[in-house]
């Protein structure tokens, strides 16, 4: 007989679980406990958001599941929002939530609430484990949904009065490896498109990144020279520097193919709702999930299955060949040192304080090729995403669709505790950095040598200047001018630095990462500079 939090960990612990993110609670003790025993890092954050954050960091970085603990009630009500974001993610989060007695449900305990009915639409299972001898079971089935096909979120809880009471473990094994999934259905009429293009195009997304794709989409591309374009954690899965690899020329790229694979990326705004392909592209989609966006644009054919198996039958049914697109990526080629020659001017900015652009110059020169980089903020970080090269899969954790900000400071320690050996960078606006910022309290005590580069603008720039644009004015988007917040990590026990001058940021990014010291470089960044997007609205 073990205890119901001992069970708890039991089941982590069989599917290799290493690390619990939570915020302390009463209601959690026994997970502790049976944490500390089955030897799960319990590590602990200053907001129940970064607890879930954090788990989805670590599942971004690795591919496995994160775990988080929430304490019944405001604990779960807190853990919401990035409950939300990885279900836009389809990130493989499992929250193990805290919940008032069960003996006593309706009599009005501290902190009781039914978190089902508004965590229930976030996650793929939501479930209360009301009895001690079905904890195993139920925490083990939890994680494993988390990272079936289509990977997503799932919650459990346990009633404090049976997570504190003892019980046979009864935690299930772990289902032996599954066979390779099949290839959807539509392959031939798929592969007939491609093989009938000119001007062929892939635009890979996250479930690319998910369904470990990113060794078949590199035949695929190479054996029809296709170019390629990625977005959100799919980017890496080529590296930026492979010659199929693009990013300046996807506005010409997708506009200008005939053909179009949409590998694991809805067609959402970041594809103008299907409007960013030209009206004569033919839409391929592929994903492990149906096209849940029907009243956006409909691809001709739906992929619906393994992705990487898919992109595998892809390339033996298709028999195009090569040089047929030679013509179309020499276009594209020129189109992207175009772009990237007239960015020259921006990244050799020599203002202060500085242009944006110019601080991923400089970090450029200091990330190492497998350096995680994680986003959190406005502007600040649509640059980033112009301007930081991913040379490789898991590498880049933006917030996804959903776009919470404070989802920076969770991110990036589940990515630094998941990889250690490897640079981690979190960029954070500066409004960002108010959400999570007590954060770096929590990279300080659990010793975690994340390196932050805020771009200090004094504004929430994002809002600021299409406020201006749209009425002339703008309110409630400016910020205190310089604040130093470099001195608010420091008093946390991060080590902190001011940087003005662009001639002091490589130095001091140098030492930043090489100090092997919870860090944040405020960069002072010129608020006048506007990012030239088309709408921030729609
Ligand atoms: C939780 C949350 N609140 C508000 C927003 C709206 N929002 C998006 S970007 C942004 C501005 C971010 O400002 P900052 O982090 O300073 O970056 P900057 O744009 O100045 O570079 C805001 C308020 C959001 N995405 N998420
Ligand atoms: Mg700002």
């Amino acid at each position: 007989m073990d205890h119901g939090g001992r069970i708890v960990a039991q089941a982590l612990k069989s599917r290799g679980v290493s690390h619990l993110f939570t915020l302390s609670g009463g209601h959690l003790f026994s997970i502790y406990d049976g944490c500390r025993a089955e030897g799960i890092e319990i590590v602990d954050v200053r907001h129940e958001q970064t607890a879930a954050f954090a788990a989805e960091g670590f599942a971004k970085a690795t591919r496995r599941v994160g775990v988080a603990a929430l304490t019944a009630g405001p604990g779960v009500t807190n853990g919401v929002s990035a409950i939300a974001g990885a279900q836009a993610n389809c990130s493989p989060v499992c929250v193990l939530g805290g919940r008032a007695p069960e003996l006593r449900w309706g009599s009005g305990s501290l902190q009781e609430i039914d978190h089902l009915p508004f965590v229930s639409p976030l996650v793929k299972s939501a479930e209360t484990v009301k009895e001690a001898g079905a904890i195993g079971a139920r925490t083990a089935a939890a994680l494993d949904l988390s990272l079936s096909a289509p990977f997503g979120p799932t919650f459990v809880d346990y009633p404090l009065d049976v997570v504190f009471s003892e019980a046979e473990a009864g935690v299930p094994e772990a289902a032996a490896a599954a066979e390779p999934a099949p290839a959807a259905a539509g392959i031939e009429e798929a592969a007939a498109l491609l093989d009938g293009a000119e001007r062929p195009a892939i635009m890979a997304g996250t479930g690319l990144y998910w369904g470990r794709g990113e060794g078949e989409l590199r035949a695929l591309a190479e054996a029809l020279g296709v170019p390629v374009f990625l977005n959100g954690l799919g980017r890496g899965c080529l590296a930026a520097d492979h010659e199929l690899a693009f990013s300046r020329a996807r506005g010409e790229g997708l506009k200008g193919a005939d053909v179009a694979l949409v590998v694991g990326v809805p067609i959402d705004f970041r594809l103008g709702f299907g409007g960013s392909f030209g009206e004569q592209t033919k839409l391929i989609r592929l994903d492990a999930a149906p096209n849940e966006l029907t009243a956006n644009r409909a691809p001709e054919v739906d992929l619906v299955g393994d992705v990487a198996a898919t992109l595998a039958a892809l390339r033996e049914a298709a028999s195009a060949g090569r040089g047929r697109t030679d013509a179309w990526l020499e276009r594209l080629r020129a189109v992207e040192a175009e772009k990237r020659a007239a960015e020259r001017q921006e990244l050799d900015d020599g203002r202060s304080p500085l242009h944006p652009v110019r601080v991923y110059r400089e970090l450029g020169e200091v990330l190492e090729r497998d350096a995680i980089v994680v986003g959190d903020g406005g502007d600040f970080v649509s640059y980033a995403g112009r301007f930081v090269d991913t040379y490789e899969p898991g590498c880049w954790l933006d917030p996804g669709p959903f776009g919470c900000l404070g989802a920076g400071p969770g991110q990036a320690l589940g990515a630094k505790l998941a990889h250690p050996e490897r640079q981690v960078c979190l960029l954070l606006g500066d409004g960002a950095f108010g959400f999570a910022g007590m954060e770096f309290d929590t990279l300080a005590r659990h010793g975690v040598p994340v390196v932050g580069v805020m771009g200090n603008n004094g504004i929430w720039a994002l809002e600021h200047h299409p406020m201006k644009f749209l009425y002339g004015y703008s309110v409630a988007a400016e910020l205190r001018p310089g604040t130093p917040y470099e001195k608010v990590v420091e008093a946390l026990g991060c080590d902190g630095v001011v940087v003005s001058d662009p001639e002091q940021l490589r130095p001091a990014l140098e030492r930043a990462f090489e100090s092997g010291r919870p860090t944040l470089v405020n960069v002072l960044t010129d608020p006048e500079v506007v990012y030239p997007r088309k709408s921030n609205l729609a």
